[in-house]
């Protein structure tokens, strides 16, 4: 009997205390719970954190598109069938035939942009200053504002060039450097200094090209876009393990093996002041500590420009029409030249 009675006790004492339990978890839960579906709590934020919009872009709200008359696109006929039209990040690759200038000039003219040209011509190739500038002038973006910032190291012997109405050049002096490298490496120095202090106040776009080079054909608003690379003549269907990336790992234009996109040409990049201010900062900040480390990049600026355009991505990319290189057979789904090397005596111009 009173084994029975203290088994029932010890049933109704374990009873009682998964009901305790119950009772607990029933409060402490749905208390926690409540948390997760409590509204977040933003605290105010008095100052705007983003960019002041420009003017230009609030009286673009109210201006329309002209009335144009055009081929009707269709979803079902791509332009081109012959080339890759975008890449896996969906930025477009520029060809010909892929494109309306009309509508493009149409929508650009709104805007009012300027956009910068930053050239070197130091040394011996301020022989090269007559043919760019005099081509620029007629087939870069025609009809459209131009700033050309020309560095060279013999001013007094810039040609003189007349330029389009809306065409400027600016002759800004620089020093030579004995090591034709060195000129060249750092470019990417002088126009993130020139961003800072002058040209983010003067220019919506700023493209870097080099100055032994000649235009062709329109190169037109369709390069126009953020960050802008173009895919190199010499390499645009090689596997990337053969591309010539830096790959020893202890520059910093390294891209290990199993990486990389397209191989980008330096003799023509560019986009917005800001995105090309970050880039040419982190280039030069990878020349100086491979400089540093007693280390000089297989492709000099050009390497770390490819590694930083593997991990930013380029929202727009120039197909090898807009560097073309005379040395080269040009297939046929490079339908124009645009724009295309000189050829030179390298031992003899470098020197
Ligand atoms: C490639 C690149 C170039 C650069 C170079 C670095 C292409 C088409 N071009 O061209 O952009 O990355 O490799 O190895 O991919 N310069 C002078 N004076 C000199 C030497 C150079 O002003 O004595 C300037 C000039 O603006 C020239 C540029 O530096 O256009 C690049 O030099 P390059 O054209 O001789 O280099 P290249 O042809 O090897």
């Amino acid at each position: 009997m009173s084994l029975t009675i203290i088994t029932v006790m010890k049933k109704v004492l374990i009873l009682g205390g998964i009901l305790m339990a119950g009772i607990l978890g029933y409060f402490h839960l749905p208390h926690t719970n409540k948390l997760s579906w409590q509204p977040i709590s933003i605290p105010y934020i008095s100052q705007p954190s983003c960019q002041p919009i420009r003017q230009t872009d609030l009286n673009e709200t109210f201006s329309v598109l002209p009335r144009m008359s055009y081929p009707q696109p269709f979803v079902d006929k791509p332009q081109r069938t012959d080339v890759l039209l975008v890449s896996p990040w969906l930025a477009p690759i520029v060809w010909e035939g892929t494109f309306n200038r009309d509508i493009l000039n149409a929508q650009y003219r709104q805007k009012n942009f300027v956009v910068g040209v930053a050239t070197f011509a130091v040394k011996k190739y301020v022989r090269f200053i007559e043919g760019f500038l005099g081509s620029a002038n007629k087939f870069f973006l025609s009809g459209h504002r131009v700033n050309f910032y020309l560095f060279t190291d013999h001013p007094e012997k810039v040609p003189s060039i007349n330029l389009a109405p809306e065409k400027r050049l600016f002759i800004i002096p620089v020093q030579n450097y004995s090591r034709w490298q060195d000129i060249s490496m750092n470019r990417m120095d002088i126009i993130s200094n020139h961003i800072h202090s002058h040209w983010r106040y003067e220019v919506d776009y700023l493209y870097s090209m080099d100055i032994d080079v000649q235009m062709f054909e329109h190169i037109g608003v369709e390069i126009i876009d953020t960050l802008v690379g173009t895919i190199s003549s010499w390499q645009y269907t090689k596997p990337r393990d053969s591309n010539s990336y830096e790959r020893h790992p202890e520059s910093r234009a390294a891209i290990p093996h199993g990486e990389g996109d397209f191989y980008y040409a330096a003799s023509f990049y560019g986009g917005s002041v800001s995105e090309v201010y970050k880039l040419t900062t982190a280039c030069f900040k990878g020349v100086t500590e491979d400089r540093a480390n007693g280390i000089e990049a297989k492709w000099h600026e050009e390497s770390h420009l490819n590694k930083y355009l593997l991990y930013h991505k380029p929202t727009r990319l120039l197909s090898p029409e807009y560097y073309w290189d005379e040395e080269l057979i040009r297939p046929r789904i490079i339908r124009v030249k645009r724009l295309s090397s000189v050829r030179k005596d390298l031992q003899e111009v470098r020197f």
